[in-house]
């Protein structure tokens, strides 16, 4: 929110709103009211019932209410469980890491490309390591691209190759090579047992390994990726949901340029 509008919302809507003590919001301020949902692979009676109730108390939520619970099998039941939350985060206290590029339209991009470069720009991308994963990479590659949001292969100063998914990370930095790319484009969608962060690490040791690292942009994407992620792992920038083409573009070309690799 914007600090005006938050002034505004302070003083017209509710006084007792205070951001060094953010709670969830149910019908009235400072309620804490959360829904939450889970399965425990317990019978569905009431012993069951209450192991949720005692769960959801341990999670921080005062007077939990069983509000639904389905058998999923003999086995195993589906719960949800309202409650009111009790802990508080200081909301002025949040900093966050975010990309911080203008983003251009697919046009913008293109004009830019011809203005700075005089050439078209290789982008090379692929869900790596063993993630067979690929319509995270396709969103932002192919033509069609997601969400009304065109993909890369469709900007006329833009050569996009999209290798897939399960691509080993050697054959990734071998095909950029061959290809000339300037910008690397990396998924990653699987997040269990921090493959994710083993796969990003390995392929930023291998570049760096064959001195490779600052002939590329290079960027990484998927669900939890943030951008913060991104940086430390070593990568210029990193996009997760609600990211399409021409935020990741708008980024490596401006990243270019400022590293003076126009012409
Ligand atoms: C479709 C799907 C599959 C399909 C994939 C088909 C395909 N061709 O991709 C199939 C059935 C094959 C599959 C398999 C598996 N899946 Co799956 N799958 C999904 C599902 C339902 C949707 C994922 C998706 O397509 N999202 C849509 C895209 C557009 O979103 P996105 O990836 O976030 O991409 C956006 C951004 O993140 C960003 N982005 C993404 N990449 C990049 C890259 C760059 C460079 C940039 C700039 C941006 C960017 O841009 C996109 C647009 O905004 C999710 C659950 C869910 N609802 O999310 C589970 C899910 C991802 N799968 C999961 C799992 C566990 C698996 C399996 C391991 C299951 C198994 N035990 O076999 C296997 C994977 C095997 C392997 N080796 O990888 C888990 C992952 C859990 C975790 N955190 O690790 C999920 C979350 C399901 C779950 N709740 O458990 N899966």
């Amino acid at each position: 929110m914007s600090s005006g509008l938050y002034n505004l919302h302070k003083s017209n809507f509710d006084k007792t709103l205070d951001l060094k003590k953010l709670k969830p919001y149910g019908d009235t301020m400072n309620d804490g009211k959360v829904q939450t949902s889970f399965t425990l692979p317990v019978e569905d009676n009431e012993r069951g019932e209450e192991a949720a109730r005692l769960l959801a108390k341990k999670m921080g939520l005062d007077e939990p209410n069983v509000a639904f619970h389905t058998a999923l099998d003999k086995n195993f039941t589906f719960y949800v469980v309202y409650g009111s939350c009790v802990h508080t985060i200081d909301y002025e206290d949040i900093h966050v890491l975010t990309v911080e590029s203008d983003v251009m339209g697919m046009e913008e991009v293109n004009e830019y490309i011809k203005e700075h470069f005089g050439r078209k720009l290789v982008f090379v991308g692929a869900s790596t390591g063993t993630d067979a994963h690929t319509v995270g990479i396709d969103a932002i590659m192919n033509r069609k691209g997601f969400a009304g949001h065109y993909g890369l292969e469709r900007y006329e100063m833009i050569e996009a190759y999209n290798l897939g998914s399960q691509v080993e990370n050697e054959d990734f930095i071998k095909k950029a090579v061959e290809l000339k790319a300037d910008v690397l484009l990396v998924s990653q969608t699987v997040t269990q047992k921090d493959i994710h962060i083993q796969n990003l690490t390995n392929l930023i040791e291998l570049l760096e390994a064959e001195g490779l690292r600052n002939k590329f942009i290079v960027l990484c994407g998927g669900p939890r990726i943030t951008h913060e992620l991104a940086k430390e792992l070593g990568y210029d920038a990193g996009f997760g949901p609600g990211k399409f083409a021409e935020d990741c573009a708008s980024f490596a070309i401006t990243e270019m340029v400022n590293r003076g690799l126009g012409k």
